[in-house]
């Protein structure tokens, strides 16, 4: 399949691809959780809940394979380092209790995937300890054993998360692509950077391209 994207056109396999979503857990999406305790206005992000949620379903429909993360920590913290959670001065740090459980812990109401966007029975879930999903996760070789090759990513936030879930893929040799409606940063300014810099020097990173473009390729115009 070929499509246009930016910088040039982008070609896959829907056998050797995943749609790879980044942290569309309540801890960010939903008042309450990790996002808003960072002092961010956490509507921005639900807004690209309606475009991911298509895409999700086109992708499924398309046989295509789904891997969700969650951006999360063992209860005892063991792998949070404390420069993490030290980091700033939010009003609820990681571990600590808030109207939906324990910030970024497994398990907690706060770090499920949002109800729109659940899993289904044969997806990938992947609890991430750092900021990228390649990390300390097992991804990479769960996507080669798979004979995955290349990733469309959608998710949050897209400079910090999404960006360097990509970074990391585009090291391991993934061809990656950024979905531009079904991403987005507390801070508008910064998602149009990211999307920039990714498209930026031919593809340093990897393609943009709206998930619409993707949906009519997979006959769901
Ligand atoms: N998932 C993710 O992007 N984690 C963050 O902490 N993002 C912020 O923008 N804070």
């Amino acid at each position: 399949m070929n499509i246009e994207a930016l910088p040039f056109a982008y070609e896959f396999d829907i056998a050797r691809t995943a749609l790879v979503l980044i942290d569309m857990q309540r801890d960010f999406i939903e008042p309450g959780g990790f996002g808003e305790t960072l002092g961010n206005d956490v509507a921005l992000l639900e807004a690209i809940v309606p475009a991911t949620q298509r895409m999700l379903e086109g992708w499924r429909q398309a046989g295509g394979l789904v891997v969700h993360t969650r951006e999360a920590h063992k209860p005892d913290l063991s792998d949070c380092p404390p420069a993490k959670r030290n980091r700033g001065n939010p009003s609820l740090r990681i571990g600590d209790v808030g109207p939906m459980g324990r910030i970024l812990v497994i398990g907690e109401p706060g770090n499920q995937i949002i109800d729109a966007l659940a899993p289904v029975e044969g997806e990938i879930v992947v609890d991430k300890p750092g900021k990228g999903a390649f990390y300390a996760t097992g991804l990479h070789e769960m996507l080669k054993r798979r004979g995955i090759t290349h990733l469309l990513f959608g998710g949050v936030t897209t400079e910090v998360c999404v960006q360097t879930s990509m970074r990391e893929a585009n090291d391991r040799g993934y061809e990656c692509l950024l979905l531009e409606d079904c991403t987005e940063s507390y801070f508008p300014a910064f998602k149009a950077a990211a999307v920039e810099m990714i498209r930026a020097q031919g593809g340093i990173v990897g393609w943009t391209a709206p998930s619409t473009t993707l949906l009519a390729a997979l006959g769901h115009p």
